[in-house]
């Protein structure tokens, strides 16, 4: 049997299209689930919508549409955009989805209280919609969240809280002793620092005639499951985990790894853990935590009005175009820039004269010179002949290094066409020209391999292009040239 290979993205929530920057998440995941699937490896992708939020109502009321309406809109725009970037998910998850979602999340309820470890408490405190979490008021700037420029919901109400702090120890144990590996090193460290402080108790519910969505606590349907520890179960729900038909969950929990941006990592690194522990179920395997895009050294937002749509980048560019930007240009490890002038710099050094006119250089060749020569390419699923360093750097999350390990090679292949010059030996010596083109191609064959996580699609056409002997009628990427929009 295969080794099974459980990777996630977050739930996004459906307030507003996706930017850039979720579409960054999704390309990661994406290229990391076919990584593992060229490794042989059964892989289960899955990503979804966190529907059970009053962001998504408030939306709704102000497009002036009902809440349900308005899901299914922002949902098929999610699933239109993922399916131009070729995110190749097997489930999309929504939580608002009451067969698939609802029975895990009560489950998930009820082996807290089986656990012990929720209590109904009175609470006051700021609650920040747009965090969908409790603020303390000294996270304020002039009486108003920083982060999303409105000034917290003052409520004093009746809440089951779930006791996080008993589990500040065993959580710090298990990611000390790699049980539950966080990556990169430095948010394993932050993480570790905010536990040694100790964890507070959480508020894990909101009365229900506050809350307009949501799942009911079970035995009391006055209150209304918190929102992140619905969407958190996401991971478990959408794999049968409280439903009959479990069959998945028994055989992909625990995750390989949930990857996730940096702002979410306290709600996956300590309140996630402790939910599970509490539960008696095993933890996930990883935690990856990527960086933000950013444009023009600013964090994307709305009001600075630097948020990138990435359905115009594809539009002008097409979805591999952005894929492979984001792989080669955004380190997944820290933040990364973007802007418009940059995507267009990239797209035409390592798309338009680098894949591109490399294919078609010795696509031409090929063409001309070997019609009566039959070389075959072996189609292999393994790994075999893709260099180590690549592997490496992908079994270590770094996209950005397996990349530059495809283009680098890519500028060899280059290189040796310049001095080599194929075109001329083959006037010389017809079968030591031959010969060569046949290395070229091969290499070009293994280039096209590597491809196959980054760019599914232009993978595919260079080695349909091998495989038929020809060049392509039009270059794979064409320059875009100055007076062109975007
Ligand atoms: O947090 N660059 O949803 P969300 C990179 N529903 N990543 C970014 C980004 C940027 N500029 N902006 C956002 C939520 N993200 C919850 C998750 S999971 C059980 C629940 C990332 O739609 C962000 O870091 O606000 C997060 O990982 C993801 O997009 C979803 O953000």
């Amino acid at each position: 049997m295969s080794k099974t290979f459980y990777i996630t993205t977050p739930i996004f929530y459906p307030n507003a299209n996706l930017h850039l920057g979720h579409a960054y998440n999704t390309t990661l995941v994406d290229i990391l689930a076919r990584y593992h699937r060229l490794k042989g490896e059964e892989v289960y992708l899955l990503t979804g919508a966190d529907e059970n939020t009053e962001k998504v109502v408030r939306a709704a009321s102000l497009a002036g549409v009902e809440t349900k309406e308005y899901l299914d809109g922002i949902v098929a725009n999610f699933k239109s955009l993922f399916q131009k970037l070729s995110i190749s998910y097997d489930q999309f998850i929504r939580t608002s989805d009451e067969k698939v979602h609802f029975p895990g999340a009560q489950e998930m309820w009820r082996r807290l209280v089986e656990a012990g470890d929720i209590e109904k408490r009175s609470y006051e405190g700021l609650y920040c919609v747009g965090h969908e979490a409790f603020i303390t008021e000294k996270d304020l700037v002039n009486g108003k969240c920083p982060d999303h420029g409105e000034t917290p919901q003052g409520l004093k109400e009746e809440n089951y809280f779930f006791k996080l702090s008993k589990y500040t120890k065993t959580v710090s144990e298990k990611i000390r002793s790699g049980e539950l590996q966080i990556i990169p090193e430095t948010r394993r460290n932050e993480i570790l620092a905010l536990l040694e402080r100790g964890l507070e108790d959480v508020s894990f519910s909101r009365p229900s005639e506050k809350v307009s969505v949501g799942v009911k606590v079970p035995g009391d349907s006055s209150q209304t499951i918190y929102v992140w520890c619905d969407a958190l179960v996401n991971y478990l729900s959408a794999l049968g985990f409280g439903r009959a038909d479990d069959a998945l969950f028994k055989k992909f929990w625990p995750a390989d790894v949930h990857v996730i941006g940096k702002d979410i990592l306290r709600f996956h690194a300590a309140i996630w853990p402790a939910m599970l522990l509490s539960a008696k179920l095993p933890l996930p395997k990883q935690l990856f935590v990527h960086g933000f895009i950013t444009s023009g050294g600013k964090k994307m937002s709305k009001t600075l009005g630097n948020v990138i749509d990435p359905n115009e980048l594809i539009a002008e560019y097409g979805g591999e175009a952005v894929r492979f930007f984001l792989a080669r240009h955004i380190s997944p490890f820290e933040d990364g820039d973007i802007t418009l002038e940059s995507f267009k710099e990239a797209y035409n050094a390592d798309l338009a004269n680098g894949i591109g006119n490399l294919t078609s250089r010795i696509m031409k060749m090929a063409q001309d010179h070997l019609h009566d020569t039959n070389i075959r390419m072996e189609e292999t699923n393994d790994t075999n002949k893709i260099p180590s360093d690549f592997l490496k750097a992908f079994d270590d999350y770094d996209v950005q290094g397996a990349t530059t390990i495809v283009s680098k090679a890519m500028s060899t292949l280059d290189t040796r066409i310049q001095e080599t010059a194929p075109f001329k030996l083959i006037k010389i010596d017809k079968e030591k020209g031959r010969a060569l083109i046949v290395e070229l191609v091969r290499e070009l064959y293994t280039i096209a391999r590597m491809l196959n996580p980054i760019l599914p699609e232009t993978s595919e056409k260079i080695k349909t292009l091998i495989k038929e002997n020809r060049m392509p009628e039009i270059s794979l990427f064409p320059r875009k040239v100055d007076n062109d929009s975007c």
